[in-house]
């Protein structure tokens, strides 16, 4: 596998297992030991099947044996933990890359950490990201550690029920697509948007050109609140968070985390 990559750092260390409870769990799990065991900067831990797939807060990521790209990368930045956000916004820069690359499908992002593709019409989630970071007591992001769902070849009767209607890339191809070919092109991706971010650059401007919903009157759903809001997604701000017009005209600033947006 590591000779199908064309990265320099990303996935040099390099961890496979046939099933796990959840890669983001167990790499956190790793990278948290103090000892020399403690896997390095751009480790990638990749899985075909997860017990326990997490989304944000206490969702589920589904998806059938072998059917899926599933994977999570540690980061070790030490950058200000204001940009921890910078994370979500590469990641799904990349995948939507590699995405367009391998398959000429027309892909975007939807606020705040899902891919998604056209598909009759419509957009439709095949990706989910989730970053969960380490902050040390001086404020400098420590570790991260990037989660990545895609759904490559799972038939459309197999696809989970979700809140956002899901797809696979199969589905929305119409062919059966290369896992490792996928994966490949991503990490590429996802080294070069990491290292133009290490360098300062905020990969915020590019990310917000690839948001789908951005313009339109949207819906949004927040956990912590009984009523929905619902309003023009007029853009995000530079710490990625959502900003909507309500109907009265009053401007709201969203947060992800608890989060979920449709279109109205
Ligand atoms: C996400 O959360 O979309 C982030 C998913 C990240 C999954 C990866 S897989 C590798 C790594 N290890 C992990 O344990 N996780 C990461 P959220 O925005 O909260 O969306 C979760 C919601 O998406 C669920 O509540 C369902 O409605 C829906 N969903 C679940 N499985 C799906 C799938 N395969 N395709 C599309 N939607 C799905």
């Amino acid at each position: 596998m590591q000779n199908a990559l064309h990265t320099s750092w990303i996935g040099r260390t390099y961890l496979y297992l046939p099933e796990t409870g959840s890669t983001n769990s167990l790499l956190k799990e790793q990278a948290s030991a103090a000892d020399a065991a403690s896997p390095p900067h751009g480790t990638i831990l990749l899985t075909d099947y997860q017990k326990r797939g997490r989304g944000r807060l206490k969702r589920r990521w589904e998806a059938p044996a072998g059917s899926s790209l599933l994977f999570s990368l540690l980061l070790r930045p030490d950058w200000p933990a204001e940009r921890m956000v910078w994370l979500t916004m590469i990641a799904g820069l990349a995948v939507t890359e590699a995405v367009k690359n391998v398959t000429a499908l027309d892909a975007r992002l939807k606020w705040p950490n899902d891919g998604v593709v056209r598909q009759k019409d419509a957009w439709r989630k095949y990706c989910g990201i989730l970053l969960e970071g380490r902050v040390s007591p001086n404020g400098r992001l420590q570790s991260a550690v990037v989660g990545i769902g895609i759904n490559v070849n799972i038939p459309e009767d197999q696809l989970p029920p979700a809140s956002f209607t899901p797809t696979s890339l199969m589905v929305a191809a119409g062919r059966k697509l290369s896992r490792l070919d996928l994966l490949a092109a991503i990490l590429l991706h996802l080294e070069d948007q990491y290292d133009k971010a290490a360098g300062g650059l905020s990969p915020h401007a590019a990310w917000q050109e690839q948001l789908v919903f951005v313009g339109e009157r949207v819906v949004v759903s927040l956990a912590s609140a009984e009523t929905d809001l619902s309003g023009t997604a007029v853009g995000t701000d530079p710490t990625g968070r959502l900003v909507i017009k309500d109907d009265a005209g009053v401007m709201h600033t969203i947060a992800a985390g608890d989060v979920s947006l449709r279109p109205l």
